[in-house]
Formats: structure tokens, C-alpha cells, sequence
């Protein structure tokens, strides 16, 4: 089976917002097909969009899939489903979402998925934790550890960080 790295963006700026993350990492890696194989750090980011709402808190994970874009994407909507989200307003305040940003080099461009991310390159919220875990110079010129509106909430090491709980 071919694995591919895939990266995925995570934001939330409703009720218990770290909580949030943890479950959404933990349901994302439910399927035997989907692995979390590194973490950026937490950010607590400034809205864009539709500015009066609370502040994001934003992190991407690779993980490594023997899905399909198309069948990651569904997981991906499941998780944001189970979570509860709601979008009453657009770009309005969210318990969680889930961009794709990257699928190893693939380019799509469909109905349902646009990958990479058309408006990646220009949210400082996805570039700074994206740059904790891919090497996005090549990409998209030099981003700094921190901008304007967004700081760092909270280091991860990865590798135990999101573990299942035992119960
Ligand atoms: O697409 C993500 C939802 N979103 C965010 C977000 O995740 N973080 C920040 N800082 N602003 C946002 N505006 C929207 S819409």
C-alpha cells in the first residue's frame, strides 16, 4: 500500500478550545489507515475573516494515510461532524475545522477539494504551525516563527502529547 504524508490544518475558538484539538487529533487517527506522525506547536491566533470573535487556537499535523485525498477528506468531515461543529456564521466562530492543506505533492482541484489549500499562503495562522513540521521554505519563501496575531500557546513534543487515554 502507498503511504503519503498529508498535512492538515486544525483551528477552534469555542468553549474548551484545547480539548478540542485532543479529540479531533484522537478521532482523526481512529481509522487503522491514518497515523499522526508529527505535530506543530499550539498558536493562539487573531480571527481573520470575520474579526469580531474570540481568538483561534491553531495547529497542523502530518499524518501518514494509505487513504485516498478524497477518503482522508471524508474522515476529516466525519471528525468535524462528531465534534459538533456548527457554522452558523461564515468564517464565524467554529468548535473545530479541518483544512487539508497538503497531500504529499499532489495538485487537485474538484468539487469537493482543492489541494494545496488556495489560501494557505497568505493565513499566517496555518504558515507558522505548518512551518513547525514541514520544511515550507522551498514553497513559500521565509515565514517567521511568530507574526502579527499569532503566538505561541503551548510547545508540543509530539510523540506523546495526543496519546489516547487508557479508558
Ligand atoms: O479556516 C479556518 C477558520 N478560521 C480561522 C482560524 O482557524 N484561525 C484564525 N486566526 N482565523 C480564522 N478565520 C477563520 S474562517
Amino acid at each position: 500500500m502507498n503511504k503519503t504524508k498529508a498535512y492538515i490544518g486544525l483551528g477552534t475558538n469555542l468553549g474548551d478550545r484545547e480539548n478540542h484539538l485532543t479529540e479531533a487529533i484522537q478521532l482523526l487517527q481512529q481509522p487503522k489507515s491514518i497515523w499522526i506522525t508529527n505535530s506543530s506547536n499550539i498558536y493562539e491566533t487573531d480571527p481573520v475573516g470575520y474579526t469580531d470573535q474570540g481568538a483561534f487556537l491553531n495547529m497542523v499535523v502530518e499524518v501518514t494515510t494509505t487513504l485516498s485525498p478524497h477518503a482522508l477528506f471524508e474522515q476529516m468531515m466525519h471528525v468535524e461532524q462528531e465534534l459538533g461543529r456548527k457554522r452558523d456564521i461564515r468564517w464565524g466562530p467554529r468548535t473545530i475545522d479541518l483544512d487539508l492543506l497538503l497531500f504529499g505533492d499532489l495538485q487537485i482541484n474538484d468539487e469537493q477539494l482543492i489541494v494545496p489549500h488556495p489560501r494557505m499562503h497568505e493565513r499566517a495562522f496555518v504558515l507558522v504551525p505548518l512551518k513547525d513540521v514541514y520544511d515550507i521554505k522551498l514553497s513559500f519563501g521565509t515565514v517567521e516563527k511568530e507574526a502579527v496575531g499569532v503566538k505561541l500557546w503551548k510547545s508540543i513534543s509530539w510523540q506523546n502529547a495526543f496519546e489516547p487515554s487508557a479508558n
